[in-house]
């Protein structure tokens, strides 16, 4: 395992889950479950109430691996969630409730290619089968925004072990939902959907790589692309494909949508790096969400210890667009 050393800077994490409200929501759950609560109880609280309705919320919050700090506060919940990048819902960033619309039950992950397991697997299967944990992770955008977000989820590494590649395997593809009758996004035909993106196996199965199904101690609220998503945050934001359905092994390198529509501006790699400009705009620093300050955006976004080995002898490819 890669382990993360604690860097020196204070962290802030007055939004993330404290141990306290952890274990008293654990017994609130089970107090619910053993009747011992009436649906009184629920109707007092309707926010709870309407948490509950998400059949995986009984798993949140949960214990945070301490492994992963912040250089920064993290982003309010109420700033991330409705400053939201899902095409499917609309090209601007106020989708939060046209995604709404999303059915997220049932929902089944098809995994496929070169494996030696392959399954459709119901999400809530999936979350009972994974480890899950919480995650306090960047997010950098490639229009140069930023966030900082308590994901919880599992490592992606654990999928790829339940898939069993192959030795044929070389990378991952990953689809997005196809359904234009609750996505009006996907009635514009000029976009290649279904949404893809992909990874290189390598990238896989490091330890940073993590499939988020919740954040902000509950399930994923559904513009942040529930109820499965990636979250590779040495990367620009759009490689951090949300709403999953199917994730394929394959051998070719899996052509993303951006990289589709537009492979001069948006690449296969995509990681981030402060002193290769967008041929658009600068990447040198980024705004973050929820507040007036600009930051100086960090090479691989600050994660360079655990996965600037990974690209060490690919010479000349392009791996910072
Ligand atoms: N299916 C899908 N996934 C997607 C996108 C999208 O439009 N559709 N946008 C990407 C981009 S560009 C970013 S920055 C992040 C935004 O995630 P957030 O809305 O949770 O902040 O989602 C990424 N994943
Ligand atoms: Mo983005």
């Amino acid at each position: 395992m890669n382990v993360i050393h604690k860097k020196p800077w204070a962290i802030a994490e007055r939004e993330a889950t404290p141990e306290a409200v952890f274990w008293n929501r654990r017994k609130f759950l089970a107090g619910v479950a053993g009747g011992s609560l009436g649906l009184g109880a629920l109707a007092a609280n309707p926010g709870r109430a309407l948490a509950e309705e998400d059949p995986s919320a009984g798993l949140y919050p949960v214990p945070r691996n301490e492994a992963f700090v912040l250089d920064r506060d993290l982003t309010k919940e109420s700033v991330a969630s409705t400053y939201n990048n899902f095409y499917e819902f609309g090209t601007h960033k106020e989708i939060a409730s046209a995604a709404q619309a999303l059915p997220i039950r049932p929902w089944t992950v098809q995994i496929d290619g070169l494996v030696d397991n392959p399954q459709t697997i119901d999400i809530d299967a999936l979350l009972a089968k994974m480890p899950l944990e919480e995650r306090l992770y960047r997010h950098r955008c490639v229009e140069a925004w930023s966030m900082a977000v308590p994901w919880s989820g599992f490592a992606l590494a654990e999928l790829v072990k339940l898939a069993g590649p192959t030795s044929d395997a070389k990378y991952l593809r990953f689809e997005t939902f196809h359904n234009p009758e609750i996505a009006p996004g996907q009635k514009q035909g000029w976009y290649p959907w279904p949404y893809v993106e992909g990874l290189s196996l390598a990238e896989a199965t490091n330890d940073l790589a993590f499939m988020a199904t919740g954040v902000y101690g509950k399930p994923l609220a559904k513009q942040f692309g529930a109820p499965l998503r990636l979250a590779v945050p040495w990367k620009y934001g759009f490689k951090s494909i949300k709403s999953i359905v199917r994730i394929s092994f394959v051998e070719e390198r899996p052509v993303g949508l951006w990289e589709a529509i537009q492979s001069k501006e948006y690449g296969f790699w995509a990681n981030v790096n402060p002193g290769v400009p967008h041929p658009r705009w600068s990447q040198s620093s980024e705004r973050i969400l929820g507040t007036s300050e600009r930051r100086n955006t960090l090479m691989f976004n600050g994660y360079g210890e655990q996965v600037a080995e990974l690209y060490k002898d690919m010479k000349g490819e392009a791996l910072y667009m």
